[in-house]
């Protein structure tokens, strides 16, 4: 992306630039090289790098369409008020295709959530417009973050401005950029119950080992546990994600026929991603006048020696 004007904030070692749609960007940088850009179209992160090689870890299609109201297609997308195509929205809801503005004065977040971080504040509020579509008055805060280890944190916060009780599906819709789709697994998921987008959402049961691709996979995983790992055996590289209000784990790849469908997707680059959504699809959530859902996420990219009983040891809240 281009940027023609840069205003430096060292508040929070944060850069605002423009891309060539002339939509603001925020870049957060932190003192070792990484660094997290994200658009305010959408409020969509669409770059992580976690150290001084600048290696890019999030997945952009080489054919994205960064036209507005298309989503870009990569990054993190805000899936929100719905995920899927089961409701009255476009697939995936509006946020995605709305421009966020930079929230100056947020309501304060756990002292923790800022400490040693670059991080931004964005807010989407519907207009007169949006409240034809979705007739539902809600503040929706979204705090994007980057870790002095290069962590990348995002902390949704949607409240219910006082309106009639609303209810919503959500996702953080993550494509993770992988060496070799085939060279990929999941730990975390094993046994769990699935609906399966390929049919019909039917529910189905996973088997008793960690997740390997060999074929198109769309499946939401239920009462997912906090903390799943995805192994990329080739770069010895384990993104570990760790989510909280999200009980739902969307795993999705479009493999070879699928992605030939998608103009905005190469016919290989399934070989190169993998989604793997911190979600809370199957139980929408349901806010009453003023009540207030955090849904967080927290994204690390860690050697693959960082041994999975450790995760283990995490995921069973040690
Ligand atoms: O489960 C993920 C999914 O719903 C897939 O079915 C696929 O449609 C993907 O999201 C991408 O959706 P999008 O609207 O961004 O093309």
């Amino acid at each position: 992306m281009g940027h023609h004007a840069a205003v430096w904030d060292h508040r929070a070692a944060t850069e605002i630039t423009k891309d060539w749609n002339g939509i603001d960007q925020v870049v957060l940088r932190n003192p070792h090289g990484a660094s997290a850009r994200i658009s305010l179209h959408g409020g969509q992160v669409i770059s992580w790098r976690n150290n001084e090689q600048g290696e890019e870890l999030l997945f952009t299609s080489s054919k994205a369409i960064f036209k507005s109201p298309k989503a870009m297609r990569g990054g993190i997308q805000i899936c929100y008020p719905q995920f899927g195509d089961c409701g009255s929205l476009d697939q995936h809801g509006f946020a995605r295709n709305k421009i966020w503005v930079i929230d100056d004065s947020p309501p304060p977040l756990h002292p923790n959530e800022s400490l040693g971080k670059s991080f931004v504040d964005l807010l989407l509020k519907p207009s007169d417009e949006d409240l034809k579509q979705w007739p539902h008055s809600f503040e929706f805060r979204l705090r994007v973050s980057l870790g002095a280890d290069g962590d990348l944190t995002l902390i949704s916060r949607v409240r219910n401005i006082n309106g009639k009780p609303f209810s919503f599906s959500f996702a953080y819709h993550s494509y993770l950029s992988v060496s070799d789709i085939s060279e990929v697994r999941i730990e975390g998921l094993e046994t769990l119950d699935y609906l399966d987008n390929l049919c019909r959402r039917e529910r189905f049961t996973e088997q008793g080992d960690a997740l390997t691709f060999e074929s198109e996979v769309d499946r939401i995983y239920l009462s997912s546990p906090k903390v799943v790992a995805v192994l990329d055996h080739e770069r010895k590289r384990t993104y570990v994600i760790r989510k909280e209000g999200l009980p739902d784990t969307v795993v999705w790849n479009p493999w070879e026929k699928k992605s030939k469908t998608m103009a905005d997707f190469g016919d290989e680059e399934y070989k190169h991603m993998l989604c793997v959504d911190g979600a809370a699809v199957e139980r929408p959530i349901t806010l009453k006048p003023g009540e207030e859902w955090t849904g967080k996420l927290k994204l690390s990219a860690v050697p693959s020696s960082f041994c999975t009983d450790q995760l283990e040891l995490q995921r069973k809240g040690f």
